[in-house]
């Protein structure tokens, strides 16, 4: 092999190895539009939303989107989730970006009263069995990460990973998500 071809090859190589790297480091995030950038209007693709939460490009931590929730004057929630298929003893670290605007009017008003994190539910088929939460956001907050870890309990095939806002009597204000993740501890 003369030069010209071994200096071919060592690049080949190179590249390679960036490339591997590269697709292993987007792969470990195991949330699909974990930064709410794909969908139609205000539905994020790949969640499942419930109570009204909505996709708005409003506030955002990175890209154009997030998702929008809020607090009103009940005991009701809302939210969106994603669910992963898993194994018991199986170790997840589950963070997101929350924030809380701290101005008036539509859509920016911070959160009173309610509260807004990140959980964890283990499902056995249709059956939740348990769940964890993260700190909570209460009132107004630049973005801020919120993060939570826990293993796979015995008997759950699932793990639902869910960002929720949760109301209380006479609450109100806004509440954004931004670029969760998940990742599986080794
Ligand atoms: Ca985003």
């Amino acid at each position: 092999m003369n030069k010209n071809k071994v200096c071919l090859a060592v690049l080949a190589v190179a590249a390679m190895v960036i490339f591997t790297q590269s697709s292993a480091r987007a792969a470990d995030n195991l949330l699909l539009n974990p930064g709410f950038e794909s969908g139609s209007d205000i539905t994020a693709d790949s969640w499942s939303p419930w109570g009204g939460c909505e996709r708005l490009n409003e506030y955002k931590h990175g890209g154009e989107w997030g998702l929008h929730g809020w607090a009103d004057d009940g005991t009701g929630d809302k939210g969106v989730y994603q669910d992963i298929k898993t194994t018991p003893g199986t170790k997840f670290v589950f963070t997101g970006y929350l924030m809380s605007p701290n101005e008036s009017g539509m859509h920016k008003s911070p959160i009173t009263g309610g509260e807004a994190f990140l959980e964890i539910e283990w499902f056995q088929g249709d059956t939740k069995l348990s769940s964890i939460k993260s700190d909570s956001l209460k009132g107004a907050s630049d973005w801020k990460q919120f993060s939570i870890s826990g293993t796979v309990p015995a008997s759950v095939d699932t793990a639902r990973f869910v960002v929720k806002v949760k109301s209380e009597a006479g609450s109100s204000g806004d509440v954004y998500f931004d670029d969760l993740e998940v990742t599986q501890a080794k």
